[in-house]
């Protein structure tokens, strides 16, 4: 079928618009016609050349919502017309992987989707008869996509696609890092670095929980109403605080963190992150994806005397088991997401949400099919 996407021919050009053609879902797959999609940093990284993984000509995207409207065969787990988010991160809970229960990062379809290709080594998408790679397993700034049925959850149909999307990535990867990921407790006292499109989802998730106390760090003063918005306590801008930004914290926390948040993907907010966490059980998630090839450090005795470093992709979320309850939240209303969809347009207006994205000027933008 004849499709209209937002094309990366090559990296740090603008998107194309499109007409590519898709060949339908095979064994296993499903076809799914999109109605939103979030644009995330991290299509902007893959686009700028920056990602190992990046393959062009590629049609980018993976913060979707839609409707399946055709399956291949052998598909048991959705059918025609359910709602449902693609999945970056599947689920097929066969793999080792999955059955450890440890981990979310399901490795089944791994290696094709690294390569941008479906499992059976192919792109369904082509032009003029050449490939056209599939990117993150999702693509979805196309008009339908097609996806593995491992790698789509099943929502509610009353949920708004212009909403949800959003789930798909930034909505879970910063909720499910306090709920999956590090668990966090009521009545702790947190601290998030970086107030964007992932942290105030953490700010919002360890108000839900019932966090005492939630501190952000954000270089801009912009983002401070919003966060208190979202459940901020106390607002920290590293600029206005006078000497080392690791003893105010502990101070504010009245000795550390139970638990921190690195929302940036900077490796000296990293370890400021790790090191304002409370001695003896504080723990760090590392959420920001740093600039490849860089490293982190601290002092191992941070470590000897019981602050714990980890990380967390998606979430820690089980895509096909978790993305729906967090559908439910939102749906309960005990999550706000519409308050961080600050623009939306129409696909051939796609580059201006990655405009607006490295202006600042936007948490989310969503493009509307
Ligand atoms: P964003 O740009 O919207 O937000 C980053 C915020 O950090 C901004 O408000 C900015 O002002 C602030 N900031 C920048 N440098 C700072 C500094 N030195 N000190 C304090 N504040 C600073 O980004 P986002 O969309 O929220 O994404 C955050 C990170 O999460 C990115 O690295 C992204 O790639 C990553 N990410 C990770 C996953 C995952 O699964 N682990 C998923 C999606 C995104
Ligand atoms: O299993 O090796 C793997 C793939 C893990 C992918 C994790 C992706 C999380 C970070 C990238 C940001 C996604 C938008
Ligand atoms: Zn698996």
């Amino acid at each position: 079928m004849d499709v209209k996407a937002a094309v990366a021919f090559e990296a740090g050009k603008p998107l194309s618009i499109e007409t590519v053609t898709l060949d339908g879902p095979r064994a296993g797959e499903v076809l799914v016609e999109l109605k939103a999609t979030g644009i995330c940093h991290t299509d902007a990284y893959t686009l700028s050349g920056l990602d190992s993984e990046g393959r062009f000509p590629c049609i980018l995207g993976h913060e979707g919502a839609g409707i399946v409207v055709d399956v291949g065969p052998g598909v048991t787990s959705v059918r025609k017309g359910d709602h449902v988010i693609p999945l970056y991160t599947p689920e097929c809970r066969q793999c080792e992987y999955c059955l450890s229960r440890k981990t979310n990062l399901c490795q089944s379809i791994r290696t094709t989707q690294g390569i941008g290709v479906m499992p059976d080594g192919q792109s369904r998408f082509s032009i003029n008869g050449e490939p056209v790679w599939h990117y993150m397993g999702t693509s979805t700034f196309a008009q339908y996509t097609v996806l593995p049925e491992i790698a789509v959850a099943k929502i509610r149909e009353d949920a708004p696609f212009d909403k949800v999307c959003y789930i798909g990535c930034g909505v879970t990867t910063g909720v499910g890092a306090v709920v999956y990921t590090a668990q966090v407790e009521p009545g702790s006292r947190v601290v998030v670095f970086g107030l964007g499109g992932i942290g105030l989802n953490v700010v919002q998730a360890a108000r839900m929980v019932g966090c005492a106390q939630i501190v952000g760090v954000d270089l801009n003063p912009a983002r401070r109403e919003l966060a208190e918005k979202f459940g901020m306590t106390d607002f920290v801008n590293p600029k206005e605080v006078e000497g080392d930004l690791v003893p105010y914290l502990v101070n504010l926390t009245k000795g550390g963190a139970d638990y921190s948040f690195e929302c940036i993907g900077n490796t000296t907010t990293m370890r400021q992150a790790l090191e304002c966490c409370h001695k003896g059980w504080g723990q760090s998630v590392i959420i920001g994806v740093a600039p490849s090839g860089a490293e982190i450090s601290t002092r191992p005795f941070q470590l000897v005397t019981g602050r714990v470093w980890k990380g967390s992709a998606f979430g820690g979320a089980r895509g096909r088991t978790d993305v729906p309850k967090i559908v439910d939240w939102y749906m309960d209303g005990k999550l706000n997401i519409d308050d961080l969809i600050t623009h939306t347009m129409p696909l051939e207006r796609i580059n201006e949400g990655f405009d607006l994205m490295h202006e600042g000027k936007s948490i989310r933008s969503v493009v509307l099919y």
